[in-house]
């Protein structure tokens, strides 16, 4: 279905969730700065300055031309959502082709290291920003604290023989019970996700191509089909956005049976873990519901959906004789959630946000992943496609391509 005509135009509206954002647009440079100047403001735990940057950036993504001096004036000055601090950049981006303060930022050492440290799995701003108190400023500095043995070249990232090597001891899970429960050590599991994270860090940096996701989603699917024949799923995040390369694979799993489907989809997530695990698909497990109850890895909001973040890695094949370790994420939606699970899972981030308060704000509405209901009078809907949920939202279909805010 192709996207509302209307939603290209419509680059001004409040809510992210009435305008088309495009994966590339035509004022990426700009967008890429403010995004500096964000991901500043997340890594100082000022969530408010970043969400108003977060704003300003969604505003550009949708804007369809070049912005001149003369269309600023004309289009932009205007909007609530630029104010007068992030107007004064996109001037000087206009005169410059940069902002100084971006450009400031990204020589920091604190803005270097936080990124560094919050580009590893179980590091979020708070951790990174402990760590530099500490007077921590490089991975060879977490690898001292953690006791990790740093790489045989300190130039070159491990080589895969041997990040597998280190791996040994460090596993959050050590194995699973024969009917299915994971096997750990209590208490060690969040604190031992960070040197995974440390020790995993350069293949999980490693952007995975589309052909590769598709292909680890035929090996999950396998595997749950032999376990669960009948089961339906999506990939969502960023590729479904059509992001060329993905930083994890999410997968939303669910049932075809309506019926049937609220018997089996409860339990399955961690079924199907354990098999994967079994076969040394999965290699280790970062969060399990119901197992994993300390939250370290996300700071923000969780939905009560059954979930497994794991650490995944395809069977060698004639080639691709070596692999290297990637994130999968699955997500596991009853029949009757899976249409809001697709969508809360296909972000962005943004997109999401914004449907939340779109739903809330502008319809009496409560949107998650996990469904959709009217607030005064706690009415469930049972949307049965995608398009159903814009529909019962009042807003025009938007492919998720256009969301990339
Ligand atoms: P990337 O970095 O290539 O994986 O890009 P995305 O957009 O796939 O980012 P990712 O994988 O972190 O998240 C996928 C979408 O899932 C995101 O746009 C919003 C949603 N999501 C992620 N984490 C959570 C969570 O903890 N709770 C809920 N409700 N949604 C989440
Ligand atoms: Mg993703």
């Amino acid at each position: 279905k192709p996207t509302n005509a209307a939603v290209f135009n419509n680059w001004g509206a409040k809510y992210a969730v009435q305008r088309a954002s495009p994966l590339v647009c035509p004022n990426q440079g700009l967008a890429n700065e403010l995004s500096i100047l964000c991901r500043d403001r997340e890594l100082e735990g000022l969530s408010k300055n970043a969400l108003a940057y977060e704003r300003a950036i969604g505003i550009i993504k949708s804007y369809p031309k070049v912005i001149t001096s003369d269309t600023f004036k004309s289009d932009l000055t205007k909007l609530p959502s630029l104010g007068a601090k992030t107007q004064t950049k996109i001037l000087e981006y206009i005169d410059q082709g940069h902002v100084n303060e971006a450009q400031a930022t990204l020589a920091s050492e604190r803005y270097q290291s936080l990124s560094l440290f919050t580009s590893i799995y179980g590091i979020g701003p708070t951790k990174a920003r402990q760590f530099y108190g500490m007077g921590m400023r490089t991975i060879a500095d977490l690898e001292r604290y953690y006791d990790i043995p740093p790489s045989p070249d300190p130039e070159r990232p491990r080589p895969p023989e041997v990040v597998t090597e280190v791996l040994k001891g460090l596993d959050v899970v050590s194995g699973f019970t024969p009917n299915g429960k994971p096997i750990r050590d209590e208490g060690r599991a969040s604190e031992l996700s960070v040197p995974v994270g440390i020790v995993l860090k350069d293949e999980l940096d490693v952007r995975i191509p589309r052909a590769e996701v598709e292909e680890m989603r035929d090996v999950v699917l396998h595997e749950l089909e032999e376990l669960q024949p009948g089961c339906v799923s999506t990939i969502v995040g960023g590729y479904r956005r059509g992001k060329p390369m993905s930083n994890d694979v999410d997968i939303v799993i669910s049932h075809s049976d309506y019926t049937k489907g609220k018997d089996i989809i409860p339990g399955l997530c961690k079924r199907l873990t354990a098999q994967l695990y079994r076969k040394g698909l999965v290699t280790h497990i970062m969060h399990l519901s119901g197992f994993h109850a300390h939250n370290a890895l996300r700071e923000e909001h969780w939905d009560s959906l059954e979930k497994a973040l794991t650490v995944f890695k395809l069977p060698p094949s004639e080639n691709n004789p070596v692999r290297i370790h990637r994130r999968v994420d699955l997500i596991f939606a009853l029949p009757e959630s899976y249409w809001t699970a697709v969508i809360g899972w296909s972000g962005s981030k943004m997109f999401q946000r914004d449907l939340r308060l779109w739903a809330k704000q502008e319809k009496g509405m409560k949107f998650d992943s996990v469904g959709l209901t009217r607030r005064h009078d706690s009415k469930r809907f049972l949307p049965k496609t995608e398009e159903e949920v814009f529909q019962i939202l009042g807003l025009p279909w938007i492919d998720p391509t256009m969301r990339n805010v």
